[in-house]
């Protein structure tokens, strides 16, 4: 019998206990960052179980919503959720109020849910200092200032992916536990990727710099071999193959959508976030996407996210047609 292996398999890191041992890093740390992760976990879960059942989709997303709005204010955790089925952003009673504030796409990818596409929950996580003083500043925030962020994707497995800040982890929710596992220990993109993934349909619109980008991907100049194309239309799947694979995922600009489509809190920052934490880049063809300050909760930015690399050669080209304006 293998031994080694026998005890790594049964000596299980939950999530739980590595937020717990993570939080040990910080003398100050109280716990409660723990407790708010763990409703967003029951929300995750409840939602994998409810994509499980096939709901059809209209009720699934308004589920999905109620489930996290609800565990995420009984967690006594947090002050200020923005969520984007919601118009406003929803300001907790003052009694359950805690110092964070929240921001999540509770099922993104929702037009795949009829075929059984993977869809997910995406979060971003900042702390205000004083629980009794929130406004609406305290969320537009630039994506760098946020403390953790993460996505949960529902598909042949069910995966959590989450950074506080020092790394990439990944768990796979164990079915029989109950528990997400840790599966996918600190992630690192590969520095260049082999797959380029955007929405081609919009080629007719798209600007000079992206044009070019995916012309150099198809028929690159440099005696390197083409790259593949991947697009399944569902940002979580999309992004997690390009952390685990390595890559290009964009959604440029284009002349219909000079702001391209995702939104900034809680699509382009917590997906942005991640890849640097796992030695990526993202950029908006403007400036580092984590800088960028939104001005509006609901707002879109244009994104352009993986391998350090492949990042680099855009912004190289958006750089150029900067340089010739
Ligand atoms: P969906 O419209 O299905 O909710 O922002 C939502 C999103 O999906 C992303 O998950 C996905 O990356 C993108 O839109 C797909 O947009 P296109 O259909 O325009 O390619």
């Amino acid at each position: 019998m293998d031994h080694a292996a026998d005890a790594h398999r049964t000596d299980l890191m939950t999530i739980t206990r590595h937020v717990l041992n993570e939080q040990t890093k910080h003398a100050e740390s109280r716990g409660d960052f723990s407790i708010l992760l763990n409703h967003i976990v029951l929300g995750c879960k409840f939602v994998c179980s409810a994509v499980n059942k096939g709901e059809e989709q209209k009720k699934l997303d308004v589920l999905s919503n109620e489930v996290f709005v609800k565990a995420l204010i009984s967690s006594g955790r947090t002050c200020i959720l923005v969520s984007e089925e919601d118009v406003e952003a929803t300001f907790v009673d003052p009694a359950l109020r805690g110092k964070y504030c929240v921001v999540f796409d509770p099922l993104d990818g929702s037009s795949n849910i009829d075929c059984g596409v993977s869809i997910g929950t995406i979060f971003g996580i900042y702390m205000v200092k004083d629980a009794n003083e929130v406004t609406i500043n305290n969320v537009l925030q630039p994506g760098k200032n946020m403390l953790a962020a993460g996505y949960c994707m529902y598909g042949s497995s069910c995966t959590l992916v989450l950074s506080t800040g020092n790394g990439v982890n990944g768990f796979t929710l164990d079915p029989s536990l109950g528990e997400f596992i840790l599966t996918h220990p600190n992630i690192k993109i590969p520095k260049k990727g082999k797959i380029y993934s955007a929405n081609e349909g919009n080629a007719k619109n798209w600007d000079g710099p992206t044009a070019k980008f995916i012309e150099k991907c198809k028929f690159p100049k440099d005696g390197s071999s083409p790259k593949s194309l991947r697009y399944i239309g569902s940002m979580v799947a999309d992004v997690h193959r390009t952390l685990l694979y390595g890559g290009i995922f964009l959604y440029p600009a284009d002349k219909k959508s000079p702001n391209g489509k995702l939104r900034v809190l809680y699509e382009v920052f917590p997906m942005s976030f991640l890849m640097e934490q796992a030695g990526g880049q993202a950029f908006t063809g403007k400036q580092r996407a984590l800088d960028l300050v939104p001005t509006k909760i609901h707002q879109r930015s244009p994104i352009f996210l993986g391998s350090y690399d492949d990042v680099e050669e855009i912004k190289a080209l958006y750089a150029a047609e900067e340089s010739h304006a």
